[in-house]
């Protein structure tokens, strides 16, 4: 099995799981400033241009919470479960891809991607309605939590690995999660995983 990654938001959720489900994954990175991800090459496994991408004998998906869905059951793990907590895990995987990363994902672009590809100044019209939608958005996430040790409650699932994602770069994207006691606690509960903290494989050195 093959994962292609670079390490950002998106492909650090499957990395996590990949970590955490201890699979035989052959990670491959891409290098997103040389343009690795618009080689055709890349784009016959990806036609997004964009990573996350698996290769699983036959199969090539791309998404990272189907990959996620992917890894999750190639391990027969509950962190995609079956039945009424399955659409649970829906719920906060659609709920987040419209509502919280999608903002939180807004502020880690303007604050961390754009200076690191040389893109220019944060954009402060977009940067100020992000901040409004997260705080939005942040408080609901924040009373859902109150009580709950994860999102679907006892049951780490990929629900949390997607709907946390940019919380390890909060301060350094300006994401304004310290305002809510309940997210930071259900991260620091994550933080305890060795997966959630280091996703990423170890890049091997080039030889002098
Ligand atoms: N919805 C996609 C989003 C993938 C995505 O936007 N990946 C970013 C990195 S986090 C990317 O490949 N950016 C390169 C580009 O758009 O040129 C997923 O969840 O896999």
């Amino acid at each position: 099995m093959k994962i292609f990654y670079a390490e950002t938001i998106n492909p650090r959720k499957v990395c996590a799981v990949a970590r955490y489900l201890d699979l035989p994954v052959d990670f491959v990175p891409v290098d997103l400033s040389k343009g690795e991800h618009r080689t055709p090459e890349y784009l016959a496994i990806n036609p997004n241009g964009k990573v996350p991408a698996l290769e699983d004998g036959d199969v090539r998906l791309w998404e990272a919470n189907a990959i996620m869905c992917h890894l999750a059951r190639a391990a027969k793990s509950d962190l995609w479960p079956d039945g009424a907590q399955q659409e649970d895990v829906l719920r906060w995987l659609s709920w987040n891809s419209e509502h919280f990363s999608r903002h939180a994902g807004t502020l880690y672009f303007n604050y961390i991607i754009k200076p690191a590809l040389g893109l220019g100044a944060p954009d402060d019209a977009a940067v100020k309605e992000a901040t409004g939608f997260v705080r939005r958005f942040g408080a609901v996430l924040n009373d859902h939590l109150r009580g709950r040790k994860y999102l679907l409650g006892d049951t780490l699932t990929i629900a949390d690995f997607a709907t946390a994602i940019t919380l390890p770069y909060a301060a350094r994207a300006k994401i304004p999660v310290d305002e809510f006691p309940e997210i930071v606690r259900w991260h620091a509960r994550l933080n305890e995983l060795p997966a959630w903290r280091e996703p990423f494989p170890k890049q091997q050195t080039q030889a002098a």
